[in-house]
């Protein structure tokens, strides 16, 4: 990898520049095909966001948190990666399965908890997982999917597989003790993991700036003892190029790399957040200029891989995908009452017998809405 910059850590490594063209020297030259599906990843999360955000406002679903402004590291990092490594996220990286061939349907269904919802509607609404794509559901407690990510990469390693472990924080997240213990255990033991903090500049209210006093997140790789990259984060092919080449070295057994990937959160935190309470306009306008989907067009349009009827037509056949995923989930009600008592045991002990037949006894409940 060509850097600009003496130390990985402090720079920012781009292959996108201003003008929509690649630099030659990063540019990983993906095939056409790759490259139009990068873009219509991105834009499905854009769409699905916008849609479900309104259908949160409507009170069809109870919580929900957009990713508006980084979907270009969910994408690349899901594509980066092989379909047998495992992916422990943070907040704003569920649509990896999505890119990782997890059905539309399932997904939303773990939004609204519904009886099609495979988690039987047990986890705080849009709190994502799916054993199928290997990824495990973000966790609400801020870093403990780290030493989560790093153990079963440690597993990984004992077992002598060729699978790896990727795990996300956020800046916010590398203030608690999980992120450092996950980070020092993972240089120890050169274990098969690539940790990416997704620095959006925020964690709620809090800026980044109260998070460090380094000059950069990714310079704590050095403390720790492993490689780390600051990656512009708005840029679909950096990410792409980054989290591959920390992949492969930590699948070719040369132990764990740090990535910060510096980007924005557009939206608010979630759809129990306010950011106009906190945070200027002017620093949200001056971000959308840096929009990694409207980038990533530039450089498609240059290249010759989309125009404006191309792009018009995309939108309408994701949005019609969209519909009709959530009319097909919306038709699903609340999983039945009696999964309440399920899972938990092999055999039913006897004091829950009981409940399940009163249970059963009692009148059916009103409908929430
Ligand atoms: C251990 C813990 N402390 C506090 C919270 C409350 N909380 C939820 S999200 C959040 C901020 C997260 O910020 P960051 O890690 O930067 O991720 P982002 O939301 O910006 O993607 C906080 C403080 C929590 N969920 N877990
Ligand atoms: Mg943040």
């Amino acid at each position: 990898m060509q850097l600009g910059d003496d130390d990985p850590t402090l720079g920012l490594f781009r292959v996108l520049r201003d003008d929509g063209s690649a630099d030659p020297a990063t540019d990983p030259f993906l095939p056409a095909e790759t490259l139009r599906r990068m873009h219509r990843e991105m834009l499905r999360i854009r769409l699905l966001d916008e849609r479900m955000l309104a259908r949160q406002r409507q009170g069809k679903v109870g919580f929900y948190g957009t990713v508006t402004g980084q979907e270009a590291t969910p994408v690349a990092a899901a594509l980066a990666i092989e379909l047998h490594d495992w992916v422990f996220p943070a907040l704003r990286e569920s649509a990896m399965m999505l890119v990782r061939g997890f059905p539309l349907d399932r997904y939303l269904a773990q939004v609204y908890g519904n009886a099609l919802d495979v988690l039987k509607g047990r986890m705080q609404p849009s709190h994502m997982a799916g054993r199928q794509v290997r990824q495990v559901s973000w966790s609400s407690c801020m870093a403990s999917q780290l030493p989560q990510a790093v153990g079963a990469a440690y597993a990984m390693k004992l077992r002598g597989s060729r699978e790896i472990a990727i795990g996300f924080v956020g800046d916010g997240g590398t203030s608690e003790p999980d992120f450092h213990v996950a980070m020092n255990f993972a240089a120890v033991w050169r274990v098969p993991v690539v940790i990416v903090c997704q620095n959006n500049h925020w964690a709620i209210s809090v800026p980044s700036n109260r998070q460090t006093a380094s000059a950069t997140f990714a310079v704590k790789a050095h403390g720790y003892g492993m490689p780390g990259l600051r990656v512009d984060g708005n840029d679909v092919l950096a990410v792409y190029v980054a989290v591959r080449e920390a992949a492969e070295r930590a699948r070719s057994g040369g132990g764990p790399t740090f990535l910060e990937h510096v980007t924005y959160r557009i939206g608010a935190h979630s759809s129990s957040d306010d950011p106009t309470r906190y945070r200027a306009e002017a620093e949200v306008d001056a971000w959308r200029q840096r929009d990694p989907i409207v980038r990533f067009e530039r450089y498609l349009r240059r290249a010759g891989l989309l125009d404006e009827s191309g792009r018009a037509r995309i939108e309408a056949e994701l949005q019609d995908e969209i519909a009709a995923a959530i009319a097909r989930v919306e038709a699903y009600g609340p999983p039945p009452r009696e999964s309440l008592l399920e899972d938990v045991y092999a055999t039913r002990p006897w004091h829950l017998e009981e409940q399940a037949r009163a249970l059963a006894a009692s009148p059916p409940p009103r409908a929430m809405h």
